[in-house]
């Protein structure tokens, strides 16, 4: 594979998703062949998947359905979407990918490590991102942003503790791989979180 991957994480609200066009934009005009997705989703199925995780529902989901469908999504996606785009030599600018797992499905619902890791394994078969963007917010923060864009959909409706559990999962993960994380401070203001997003992708820009 000769294309690059980079992923964008981090809590609800965070600001991933007002970034990443810009973010794409920014790397087109360097002249680099850009393909933007997310997950849950980024295929026709793979989205129908995200439908069903994200719904709200009467039944409610089973931790270990949840983990599953998110792995599902994933599978589809980058069988369908990633590995193709980046053997064609593309970068990959994703919303979310298998951190979000272990931040969510981990650390959130406290699902056994040894599950996720097993599922990594069978669905990613050695596929790390290059670069890791983790938009980092303070939960409060976070939540007030996401609560004013729209209403919460099924995860966003989990206790503070849930997503402080997984805010922290995304920093001792980021600590833990410094070479493949950058900690963006995603509470600032947009122009201060635009120039640490500008530093980032200079140092991405070395790797042509
Ligand atoms: N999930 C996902 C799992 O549980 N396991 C997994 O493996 C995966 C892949 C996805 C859900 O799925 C879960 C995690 C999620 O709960 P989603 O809708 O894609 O659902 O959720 P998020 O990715 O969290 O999307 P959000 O839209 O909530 O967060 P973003 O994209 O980080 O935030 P964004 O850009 O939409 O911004 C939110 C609001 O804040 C404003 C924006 O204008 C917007 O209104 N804003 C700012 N305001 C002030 N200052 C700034 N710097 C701002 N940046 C943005």
């Amino acid at each position: 594979m000769s294309g690059r991957f980079i992923t964008l994480e981090g809590g609800e609200g965070a600001g991933k998703s007002s970034n990443l066009e810009w973010l794409a934009e920014a790397l087109r005009e360097a002249g680099v062949a850009v393909t933007v997705s997310r997950e849950p989703g980024g295929t026709e199925l793979a989205e129908r998947i995200r439908q069903v995780l994200l719904e709200p529902g009467a039944e409610p989901m089973a931790d270990a359905t949840e983990l599953l469908l998110v792995f599902a999504a994933r599978a589809q996606h980058l069988a369908a979407r990633i590995r193709p785009a980046l053997a064609r030599g593309e970068w990959v600018l994703c919303d979310r990918f298998i951190d979000a797992t272990w931040a969510y499905q981990g650390a959130g619902r406290g699902l056994a490590r040894a599950d996720i890791a097993a599922l990594e394994t069978l669905v990613l078969k050695g596929l790390t991102p290059d670069r890791t963007l983790l938009f980092d917010v303070p939960v409060d923060i976070g939540l007030a942003r996401a609560g004013k864009r729209s209403e919460p959909d099924r995860i966003e409706r989990e206790q503070r503790d849930f997503f402080e559990r997984v805010r922290q999962c995304y920093l001792q993960r980021a600590a833990a791989e410094p070479q493949r994380f950058r900690v963006i401070d995603a509470g600032q203001e947009l122009p201060g979180v635009r120039a640490q997003l500008r530093a980032s992708l200079e140092e991405m820009l070395t790797w042509r």
